[in-house]
């Protein structure tokens, strides 16, 4: 059967970005038609600035949140990334197999690495690596399809050109991997700056609607979201990208296109009202189920220990066979 891959960095709290854009998707589609293995990508979470106990407790909230939007451990594998070393085991034989230049030309490396160095921060080894690791996040396990945001097309087109140069140099050992992107809210955009994605890591906060947001706030945040000159609602994403983004959100919340949502308006108050609402709807049942689950932290070490056994028994045999390709004597 097809097999999946996906993951959440703990770098903050989930955002109504990672829930439209990718988790969503998973519970609706992905554990149903495929044998899914989602993980908390917690190492990837070290690759900038961290305070270790933020990154532990995100870790776990994240794995939370994975239940409480509906993954079903008896239908996919949910797991954190650093319980099984097999991921950094492929990641130096892949490290072994990409370019230096192939690195630097990764968009979200050169935004990143921009970034710290403008604020007088200096760039860890492993964000320009980063790509490599989510190549052997992919590759260990055979993945056909990764389900992941616009925002990470580029790093799966890099897992794609890794796997066939593995292959070609030494012997079929890696599946090639496509990503699959979804249909609507591929990309939830900042509601302060809606040019930019609605990231869960970015400072500042009043764009973002995080999952765990208390209603009241929720409301705040999309009444107070930036919209554009103009009065009258129109779906334009170049022209109005802020009201483009209301439109999607509401799109991707009640199922409606954003044109023809578009048509019903004729003030941003009702549109801000109506998508603050329809948002309010998709978060209230996974809020009650994570308070629930937080209730029995048991269970989630439960489900986390499971998961990374299963992981653990998949990934070994390719990244053994990935070992014996490259040269490396086998230990007896
Ligand atoms: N705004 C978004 N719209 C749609 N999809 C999104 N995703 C993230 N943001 C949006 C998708 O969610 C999955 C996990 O994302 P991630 O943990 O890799 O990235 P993030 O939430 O964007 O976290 P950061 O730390 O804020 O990221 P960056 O690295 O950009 O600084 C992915 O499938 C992602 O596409």
């Amino acid at each position: 059967s097809t097999r999946i891959f996906s993951g959440v960095k703990p770098t903050g709290h989930l955002t109504l970005g990672n829930y439209l854009g990718a988790i969503r998707q998973w519970v609706e589609t992905d554990q149903h038609r495929a044998d899914a293995l989602f993980c908390v990508v917690d190492l990837h979470a070290l690759t900038v600035e961290h305070d270790p106990a933020r990154v532990r407790r995100l870790s776990r909230q994240a794995a939370t949140l994975f239940l409480a939007a509906g993954l079903d451990p008896e239908l996919c594998t949910l797991f954190v990334q650093s319980h099984v070393d097999e991921h950094t085991r492929l990641s130096y034989l892949l490290e072994c197999t990409a370019t230096d230049g192939e690195m630097r030309r990764m968009i979200q490396y050169k935004e990143k690495s921009a970034r710290e160095r403008e604020s007088g921060g200096s760039v860890r080894l492993s964000l320009l690596t980063y790509p490599v690791l989510m190549a052997a996040d992919i590759l260990a396990y055979g993945a056909d399809e990764v389900p992941v945001g616009e925002d990470q097309a580029q790093h799966v087109e890099l897992t794609r050109d890794l796997a066939v140069r593995f292959n070609q140099r030494y012997g079929h050992t890696f599946t090639v991997p496509k990503a699959v992107l979804p249909t609507v809210a591929a990309r939830v955009m900042d509601l302060q700056d809606p040019t930019s994605k609605m990231g869960k890591s970015h400072a500042e906060t009043a764009g973002i609607v995080y999952l765990l947001d208390e209603p009241d706030v929720v409301r705040k945040k999309i009444m107070r979201a930036v919209t554009d000159s103009g009065t009258d609602v129109a779906y334009d994403r170049e022209a109005r990208p802020g009201v483009a983004n209301l439109l999607e959100i509401l799109s991707a919340c009640t199922g409606g296109e954003p044109e023809h949502l578009a048509a019903g308006y004729d003030s941003y108050g009702a549109l801000k009202k109506d998508t603050a609402e329809a948002v309010l709807e998709v978060l209230r049942p996974l809020q009650e189920r994570h308070a629930a689950l937080t209730a029995d932290p048991a269970y989630v070490d439960s489900v986390l220990r499971q998961g990374a056994e299963r992981a653990r028994e998949l990934a070994r045999p390719t990244v053994d066979a990935a070992y014996r390709a490259m040269g490396l004597l086998p230990s007896v």
